[in-house]
């Protein structure tokens, strides 16, 4: 079981953030998916999933990827979108540092072109070095660069905060990272 929803929730994630178009669904402008066409095409594509398990990954997920809308008609992943859409975050302060994890072989071509969205939306950041730590490790041998986000606020940049608490900003330049 637990299996089960860890493979079913790393699919929600491809399709909610990454692939939509794999089970031929469309997200709306702001990413979310009705629940009823979701569970009916992922069904589709011969993998089990229901409104109950649905919800227990919502609610058990670590990292609280996905979230329903008020009445549980619609769901979304909350942050880690490659695909367009408009959140509708609210720029907020974010605390004087953040911290971004990432693996060493990264290193040498960040500290030369700072940090970069890639294929997100947004560069990630963390509040928690533990959380860093562990974003980088998912890439390699991890290591955490330190951003000075208060300056970068001072400077005019824009940080989001996502509603499972993973701090988004534009790309980050170098003179605002340390190692
Ligand atoms: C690196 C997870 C070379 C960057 C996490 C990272 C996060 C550069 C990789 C979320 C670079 C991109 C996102 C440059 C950036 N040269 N490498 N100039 N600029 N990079 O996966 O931040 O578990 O797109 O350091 O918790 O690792 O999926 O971003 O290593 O919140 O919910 O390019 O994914 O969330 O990798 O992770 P990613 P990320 P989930």
């Amino acid at each position: 079981m637990e299996n089960n929803l860890k493979t079913t929730s790393k699919f929600l994630s491809l399709v909610l953030r990454h692939k939509p178009e794999e089970i031929g669904l469309l997200l709306d402008g702001n990413g979310w998916v009705n629940v009823d066409e979701l569970i009916e095409k992922i069904n589709d594509k011969g993998k089990t999933l229901d409104k109950h398990l649905l919800e227990t990954i919502v609610d058990t997920n670590d990292k609280k990827r996905f979230a329903f809308n008020e009445d549980k008609t619609k769901i979304r992943a909350s942050q880690g979108h490659s695909v367009e859409i408009d959140l509708n975050l609210q720029p907020i302060q974010p605390p004087a540092v953040l911290y971004h994890g990432t693996a060493t072989r990264f290193v040498e071509s960040i500290m030369k072109n700072g940090l970069q969205k890639q294929q997100r939306q947004h560069v990630h950041l963390s509040e928690k070095l533990e959380t860093a730590t562990a974003v980088g490790a998912r890439h390699g041998k991890p290591t955490i660069l330190i951003v000075d986000a208060n300056q970068m606020q001072e400077d005019g940049f824009i940080f989001y905060k996502s509603e499972n608490n993973v701090w988004l900003t534009d790309n980050v330049a170098v003179k605002y990272i340390k190692q």
